[in-house]
């Protein structure tokens, strides 16, 4: 049976605005308090869709949440009417406005971990939503990501979904942005690679000193039991700390891998050599021939790939099994980055062609064209499975659009998100959204 790779791209919610929330993120930090555009956030973030969508690759499409976050307000003591819960959080706490206002769960990358059907003990997909507890903004985004997988892939034959995990800082879990599968082909059986920041419950392993280490090993452990995965096809592996101090606040800023390669820079694993030996063999073992570009030092700085986000790139495999390599604009904006891809391409090596795409907006929250995307590998009868109306296409590009332009602020700052005309704006377009892509109620205001 035919296997593909689907990529789900998060929509960028109409809230989308500069928090400087993320403390470890460079981009986010640096970027604090600037004015935003949401409908171009949303655009850029569409464009990429349509364009990969045009190119033959399978694209999905992964809806927004209702911001500003009444509900989690209210669990933090605020009262009476939306508005009053609104104007009290800006006179009192505004930084908890604004962290109930973020667009975050744009960065499907950290909505959820996924194990394909060839590598769980039940041969069904399975799903776990991301606590994302490092940080409130984001910790509030799992129970509406929960619903909304189960409105995209409904079908208990095909599908598993489990809630996030324990929100305690022991088992943080960002999701497929620290997780990456090797296979031959999507429908064989891979190796699932699960890459940390620290464990928990072991003090020997290194910590970053100065930014938060967001994944621990025992959720990774986690999840891999959770999905019924055989521990002949998972690898483990430790971020470098000294990364993690550097910007690298996911493993996804550092290495991407795609079919049997893996292309990363040097410094992002603990023990680079441990664990490409370990990848080789497992994926041997799985009839699969392991291949690493590895990035050094000399060629690119961790810095440059931090302020690049070349690794947060997609690799897509084509039809003649070479791949494509999806970069944002920093990568052509930086003459050291652009020329090693120049030089990657002239190899004649697995990568044969780079497409560039402006996500700007998404960026300057540290958010480049991986987190933008959830990976889903399906096979015929699962993708047959999915809800369809979440697949994109022409027709669907053209009604999002037209839906962002009708809806969509083209400026926001921090005035305007105590603004309580914002959360009807958000509810009115979400209503209609989730009708466009046949969700029913997934939002709490639906609830
Ligand atoms: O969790 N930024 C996100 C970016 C997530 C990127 N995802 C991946 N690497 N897969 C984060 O730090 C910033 C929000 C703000 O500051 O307004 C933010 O949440």
């Amino acid at each position: 049976m035919q296997s593909y790779e689907v990529n789900f791209d998060g929509l960028v919610g109409p809230t989308h605005n500069y928090g400087g929330l993320s403390y470890g993120n460079v981009a986010s930090q640096s970027n604090s308090q600037q004015g935003s555009n949401p409908r171009e956030a949303a655009r850029q973030g569409l464009a990429k869709m349509k364009a990969l969508m045009e190119m033959g690759f399978a694209q999905g499409v992964l809806a927004p949440q209702e911001r500003p976050d009444i509900g989690a307000l209210r669990a933090l003591g605020f009262t009476g009417s939306d508005a009053q819960i609104i104007a009290r959080a800006a006179r009192d706490a505004m930084p908890l406005l604004m962290a109930s206002c973020s667009a975050s769960s744009m960065w499907v990358a950290n909505a959820a971990t996924v194990s394909p059907s060839a590598d769980t003990a039940d041969g069904r997909v399975h799903f776990t939503a991301a606590n994302l507890n490092c940080k409130f903004h984001r910790s509030i985004e799992h129970p509406t990501t929960s619903r909304l997988l189960a409105a995209m892939f409904s079908d208990p034959e095909h599908f598993a979904h489990h809630a996030a995990l324990p929100a305690v800082a022991q088992f943080g879990d960002e999701g497929a942005a620290n997780h990456t599968r090797f296979c031959r082909a999507y429908g064989e059986p891979g190796v699932e690679f699960f890459v940390y920041g620290r464990s928990a419950f072991d003090p020997r392993y290194p910590a970053p000193q100065t930014y938060p280490a967001r994944q621990t090993l025992e959720a990774s452990q986690a999840v891999a039991r959770l999905h019924g995965l055989d521990a002949a096809g998972v690898v483990f592996a430790q971020q470098n700390p000294a990364v993690i101090d550097q910007g690298v606040f996911h493993n996804d800023v550092i290495a991407v891998g795609n079919g049997e390669l893996l292309f990363h820079h040097e410094e992002a694993f603990l023990d680079s050599a441990g664990v490409l030996e370990q990848l080789d063999s497992k994926l041997a073992a799985r009839g699969g021939r392991f291949q690493a570009i590895t990035v050094t030092r000399d060629q690119l700085s961790v810095d440059d790939a931090v302020r690049s986000y070349l690794f947060n790139s997609q690799l897509l495999s084509r039809p003649d099994g070479s791949m494509l390599l999806v970069v944002p604009e920093e990568c052509r904006a930086n003459p050291k980055v652009w020329d090693y891809l120049q030089g990657l391409l002239d190899q004649a090596g697995p990568v044969a062609q780079v497409k560039v795409f402006n996500l700007k907006q998404s960026m300057q929250n540290g958010g480049g064209p991986a987190c933008l995307r959830l990976r889903v590998a399906l096979n015929e009868a699962e993708l047959a499975a999915v809800n369809p109306g979440v697949i994109m296409t022409a027709q669907l590009y053209e009604t999002l659009t037209q839906w962002v332009d009708r809806h969509y602020r083209d400026r926001l700052d921090e005035h305007d998100v105590a603004d309580p005309q914002l959360l009807v704006e958000c509810r009115t377009a979400l209503d209609e959204l989730s009708q466009i892509l046949k969700l029913g109620s997934v939002y709490p205001f639906q609830l």
